[in-house]
C-alpha cells in the first residue's frame, strides 16, 4: 500500500533556488523513493506567472511521486498542513546594502510566515529557512512558535558544510566520501566556522593529512567563508544550484537518523552548549535520531583559536538578534 503523502511547503518557489529544488524534491530525492509529496508553492503575486510555468513544467515530469502542486501567494494556503516547509523566499541584498539594512527589510516577512506556519502547518512541521540572513529569520519564525515544536525551526549552514568538505578533499586529493565529522560552527555568514580540528579525511585527523595549519587557518577558512561572493563574481548570480542540492541535504538529513560517525551542520536553537547563548539559532554539529529529533553533539572539543572564532559568530547573532529584538515578541 502507498504512504500518504506529506505536503511540502516552499516559499520564493519561482525563484533561482527554487527552481533546482523543486523537481528533486517531486523525484523522491528528499523524502523517498516511495514517499509521495504534494508540493505547496508560495510566491509574490508578481511572479505568480512564472510560478505557475514551474509548475506546468513540473507536471511535464510526470513525476510518480508528486500527488499535487498549489501555486498561491496566500500564506494560510501555502502552508496548510505542510510537514516540511522551505523558506526561500526574501529580498536579496541590494548593492551596497548593509547587513543590519537587509534584517530590518527581511525581518517583517519571517514574522508573518512563521505566524502563518504556527496557524495552520502540522503540528509537528519541520522549517528550514534559506532565505538570508538565515539565521535571524529563522529565530524571527521560530518566534511565532505556540502550537508548532519552536525546536523544528531551523536555518540552513549546510551549503557552507558541503563547501568545507569540497575545499578539504581537493586538498588532500581524497574523494569527499573520506571526508567526515566536519561541520559549521555559527552564523550563514562570513563569520561562520568550519572546524576542521573535529573533522578526519579517512578515519585519520584532517591536521595529520593536511599538515599546512596556515593553509587551514588562512586560505581554506577564507575560501569557505567568501565563496557566496566568489560565486557571485563569476557567475553574475548568487549560488543556487549548490544551495538548493544543500536545502536537500539539511531536509533528507532530518528525517532520518544520521548515519554512525557522521555530523550534519544545522542551524538550530542553542540551548547553551558549547557556551554558545542560549535562544540564538547557531550552526551546530547536530545528530538526529531514529524519532526525527536532532541534539547538540557534545563530544567535540574547540581549541582555544577555534573557541575565539565560533565566540565571534555569536556575538554577531546576538548584534543581529538586538536590531530585531522589537519582532521576537
Ligand atoms: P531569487 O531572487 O532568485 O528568488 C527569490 C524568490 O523569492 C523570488 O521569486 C521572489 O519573488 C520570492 N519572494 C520574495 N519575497 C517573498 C515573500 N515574502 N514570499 C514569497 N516569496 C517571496 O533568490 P534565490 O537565489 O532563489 O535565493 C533565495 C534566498 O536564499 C536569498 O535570500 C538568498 O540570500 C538565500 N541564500 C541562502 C543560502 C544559505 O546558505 N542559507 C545560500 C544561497 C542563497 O544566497
Amino acid at each position: 500500500m502507498s504512504k500518504t503523502p506529506i505536503r511540502v511547503a516552499v516559499t520564493g518557489a519561482a525563484g533561482q533556488i527554487g527552481y533546482s529544488l523543486l523537481f528533486p524534491i517531486a523525484a523522491g530525492e528528499v523524502f523517498g523513493p516511495d514517499q509521495p509529496v504534494i508540493l505547496q508553492l508560495l510566491e509574490l503575486p508578481v511572479a505568480l506567472d512564472a510560478l505557475r510555468g514551474v509548475a506546468m513544467e513540473l507536471e511535464d515530469c510526470a513525476f510518480p511521486l508528486l500527488h499535487g502542486v498549489t501555486c498561491s501567494s496566500e500564506l494560510e494556503t501555502a502552508f496548510a498542513g505542510a510537514n516540511a516547509v522551505f523558506l526561500v523566499g526574501s529580498k536579496p541584498r541590494g548593492p551596497g546594502q548593509e547587513r543590519a539594512d537587509l534584517i530590518r527589510e527581511n525581518g517583517p516577512i519571517f514574522t508573518g510566515q512563521g505566524r502563518a506556519i504556527d496557524a495552520v502547518a502540522d503540528k509537528d512541521v519541520k522549517v528550514l529557512v534559506v532565505g538570508n540572513p538565515c539565521n535571524t529569520n529563522c529565530l524571527i519564525a521560530q518566534a511565532q512558535a505556540k502550537r508548532t515544536n519552536p525546536a523544528n525551526y531551523t536555518a540552513m549552514t549546510r551549503l557552507d558544510q558541503n563547501r568545507a568538505i569540497g575545499q578539504l578533499a581537493a586538498r588532500a586529493g581524497v574523494p569527499v566520501a573520506s571526508i567526515s565529522g566536519l561541520a559549521i560552527w555559527g552564523n550563514h555568514s562570513p563569520t561562520m566556522y568550519p572546524d576542521y580540528e573535529n573533522a578526519r579525511i579517512n578515519g585519520k585527523p584532517v591536521t595529520d593529512v593536511i599538515t599546512d595549519e596556515a593553509w587551514l587557518d588562512g586560505e581554506f577558512l577564507k575560501t569557505v567563508q567568501q565563496r557566496g561572493a566568489a560565486i557571485i563574481k563569476a557567475r553574475g548570480k548568487s549560488s543556487a544550484a549548490s544551495a538548493a542540492f544543500a536545502a536537500m541535504n539539511h531536509m533528507r538529513d532530518w528525517f532520518r537518523p544520521t548515519p554512525a560517525g557522521e555530523v550534519v551542520s544545522m542551524g538550530v536553537s542553542s540551548d547553551g552548549s558549547h557556551g554558545i547563548p542560549a535562544g540564538l539559532i547557531y550552526s551546530f554539529p547536530c545528530r538526529v535520531d531514529a524519532a526525527g529529533n536532532w541534539s547538540i553533539v557534545q563530544e567535540v572539543e574547540l581549541s582555544a583559536k577555534a573557541r575565539a572564532k565560533a565566540m565571534a559568530s555569536a556575538d554577531e547573532l546576538l548584534e543581529e538578534r538586538e536590531a530585531i529584538k522589537d519582532l521576537l515578541g
